[in-house]
């Protein structure tokens, strides 16, 4: 981003041109930062709660005090009966820069011996399913996704989450490509592609199969690069041929015969072409296995050959950056510490995870009460009398409200950061553009006075940001042929000062695994593996056609994706973002809506055996029979009765990654006005 400052006040953001991969494009959200950053209900000063918990009362106080406070409560509770385990950090993308997101909170907390945090809300599923097939995630070269000749969009809303990567897609359609989208709800993504496939939520793996069987029944496979460059073809192809005949995965996956063999005929016969896999199919029982599937089909078909071809999930791992344990200090963490899972928040507040109860909870970037599941018992735990809560943030958020502390944190306006990405393969710098707004600080700067008044060893707070950047650049060795060794050689903070992003050192276009090379064990795309990792449909925990009981009560499939204007829960509180939203909705197919007696434009209630919350019906046929979709994440302060859509999802974790299951979720939607005043 490109910053004009006038008098020290940020007049004009833009993107900037000279960014080979965005190209100067910012997205809707992005594009408002400034009304971010300047908004009037920025907090400005620490604050300390003058009311009951979730009432948002509070009162303005000095920073001294402020941080006192919170490191009288962290030391009761560490030298207390509970000990150190008892205090919680918590977060997660609010940003994503090595700085702001996790350096200096994380040295704190493991110096301390706090409990560490299982980040699972998000990625974890796709990581652990991508790391037995490949040993790393799917990483292709996306400035070189031109050349492909088939894109697949694969539970992946792509026109939205990834509009930069869309754009080449389009681009290159004018050039001939096809472009296909998997997809239960008729995202933008599958409205603007040439095929939308609708198919039944979370059978992705099945399909996967499918298309494998058909691959290898009709001799459409890389048999060289199989041979070279993969493992357990033998098996993985008996069990292909054996059980997933299109025939049988099209009851499975509530898609035509003819639809599965013309797809994988497209796909075997189309070179080059990429499969972009999100986060959609990941966020259900058998994500992980889902992603596991879905990244075998690229070995079969050899498109790992071509850069910008294969499949892609994120070039995250793509940085040789310092390696965690060296930068955030996990040589500090005491032998034995426990793990809270993050997805299981109100488990935990409730004591029911083994250890000592959580005390103390330290919240930043993130905002669970607004984006975890089962939003009710997270929100009566954030109420408990005996738990001392500090967020630090921009917003009294959903989460803020329930804070006993809140402390003011600078925008990426106002601190230095460094930035990976998931998206390209660029390094970039964040140099802060104005100074900090009122009082707010960097949440480096907050961790660094908590330190100092922990009396934890200076060494640990001493660095600077610019020389934490630093730090981050220096390279660590890993000895394994992925990250590329030596890709951030030369890059230094200087010349990204001057340059703004600088590409890893890498060849240009890059096939990391055009000569095999993958992170697993032995360097091959792994097919089969032990017994838990074989390929497999893994039904979801709440499968209509598996839990007839739970569908006899909560027919409906629930998709819960964010609404294109926000960024999960943030800018969820932006004037012209909200208006963009309009209200909390639910899309509802027409033949689900008239036996309920849902018409367009009324209130409805969605709900199961663990909540409910309120939307305005739209009644079109934009998801598959059986499927309704939430776009969110709103602010529960912000919804007509208090509760957005994670009031009803569930805390039940993936098969692999113990990731977050969001769309895993039965529940049954009726005309509000029917239960109008009802308890
Ligand atoms: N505008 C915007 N962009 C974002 C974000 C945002 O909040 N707003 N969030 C960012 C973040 S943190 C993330 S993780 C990414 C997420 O990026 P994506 O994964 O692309 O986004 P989602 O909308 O969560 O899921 C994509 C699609 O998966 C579909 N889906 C759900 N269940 C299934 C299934 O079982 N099978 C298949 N095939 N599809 C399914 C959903 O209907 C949805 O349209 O986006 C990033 N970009
Ligand atoms: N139902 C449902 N739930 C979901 C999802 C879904 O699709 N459906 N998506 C899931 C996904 S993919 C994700 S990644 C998670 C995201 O969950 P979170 O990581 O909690 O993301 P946000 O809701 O964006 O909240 C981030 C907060 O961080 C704050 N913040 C931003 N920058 C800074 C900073 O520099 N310092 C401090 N102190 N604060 C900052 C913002 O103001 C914001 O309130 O939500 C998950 N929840
Ligand atoms: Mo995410």
């Amino acid at each position: 981003m490109l910053v004009t400052v006038k008098g020290g006040v940020a007049t004009q953001l833009r993107g900037d041109p000279e960014h080979p991969f965005t190209r100067g494009f910012l997205c809707a959200k992005v594009s408002r930062y400034l009304d971010r950053t300047y908004h009037p209900e920025r907090l400005k000063t620490p604050l300390l709660r003058d009311g009951p918990k979730g009432s948002g009362k509070f009162k303005p106080i000095e920073w001294d005090e402020a941080i006192a406070r919170v490191a009288a409560a962290i030391n009761a509770a560490r030298h207390g009966t509970e000990g150190p385990q008892s205090i919680l950090p918590y977060s997660y993308a609010g940003t994503m820069g090595k700085l702001q997101g996790s350096s200096l909170d994380r040295r704190l907390f493991h110096a301390i011996g706090a409990s560490l945090l299982d980040r699972t809300i998000c990625a974890t599923a796709g990581a652990a399913g991508c790391g037995i097939t490949l040993g790393t995630r799917a990483v292709v070269d996306t400035e070189a996704v031109g050349g492909n000749r088939l894109f697949i969009n694969w539970g992946s809303n792509t026109a939205v989450t990834n509009s930069h990567l869309w754009v080449r897609m389009v681009e290159a359609r004018r050039r001939g490509a096809r472009i296909i989208t998997i997809d239960p709800f008729e995202s933008r993504t599958a409205e603007r592609s040439d095929q939308w496939l609708a198919i039944r939520p979370a059978t992705d793996a099945a399909l996967a199969m499918s298309i494998a069987h058909v691959l290898l029944r009709d001799n459409l496979v890389d048999h060289d690069y199989l041979a070279a460059h993969a493992s357990g073809l033998r098996e993985f192809s008996a069990r292909a041929l054996a059980d997933y005949a299109p025939r049988t995965v099209a009851a499975v996956c509530g898609l035509d015969e003819a639809v599965i063999e013309e797809l994988a005929r497209l796909y075997g016969t189309t070179r080059p072409s990429l499969i972009r896999l999100n986060y959609g199919l990941q966020r259900h029982g058998g994500g992980g296995m889902a992603v596991r599937v879905i990244t075998c089909l690229p070995a079969l078909t050899g498109d790992w050959r071509h850069p910008g071809s294969g499949a892609l999930l994120s070039t995250s791992q793509s940085y040789p950056t310092r390696s965690d344990s060296e930068f955030q200090r996990m040589d500090l963490i005491p032998p034995g510490t426990r793990t809270i899972n993050m997805t299981r928040l109100a488990e935990a507040l409730e004591g029911r995870e083994p250890g000592p109860p959580v005390k103390v909870l330290v919240v930043y970037n993130a905002n669970p009460a607004a984006v975890c599941p089962d939003q009710g018992r997270v929100t009566a735990g954030l109420r408990r009398d005996d738990l001392f809560t500090v967020v630090l943030e921009h917003f009294l958020t959903d989460t803020a409200r329930h804070a006993d502390i809140v402390l003011p944190a600078t925008t990426q306006l106002e601190h230095w950061d460094i930035h990976t990405s998931y998206g390209h393969l660029h390094v970039q710098v964040n140099e802060p553009a104005i100074p900090p707004l009122g009082q707010s600080l960097p949440n480096t700067e907050i961790f660094r006075r908590l330190g100092r008044a922990l009396g934890l060893p200076p060494e640990l707070f001493s660095a600077s940001d610019e020389e934490l950047i630093d730090e981050v650049l220096s390279e660590s060795t890993r000895g394994t042929p992925f990250p590329p060794p030596g890709a951030l050689k030369g890059i230094s903070r200087d010349l990204l000062v001057a340059k703004g992003a600088i590409r890893l050192n890498l060849p240009s276009p890059y096939a990391p695994f055009s000569h095999g090379g993958f992170g697993t064990p032995d360097g091959k795309c792994n097919l089969w593996g032990n017994p838990g990792q074989q390929p497999r449909h893994v039904p979801p925990h709440e499968d209509p056609r598996e839990r007839p009981d739970l569908a006899s009560r909560y027919p409906l499939q629930l998709l819960s994706p964010p609404e294109p204007s926000f960024l999960n829960s943030s800018f969820a509180n932006i004037p012209s973002l909200k208006a963009n939203a309009g209200e909390p909705r639910l899309l509802i197919h027409p033949d689900d809506a008239s036996p309920r007696g849902v018409v367009s434009g009324s209130m409805v209630r969605v709900f199961n055996g663990r909540g409910a919350f309120q939307a305005r019906a739209e009644v079109a046929a934009k998801s598959r029979v059986g499927v309704v979709v939430a776009p969110g994440i709103w602010w529960a302060a912000d919804t007509a009765d208090g509760a957005n859509a994670n009031s009803t999802t569930s805390t039940e974790l993936t098969d692999f990654g113990a990731g977050a299951t969001f769309f895993d979720n039965l529940v049954q939607v009726e005309p509000l006005s029917e239960t109008a005043g009802a308890p």
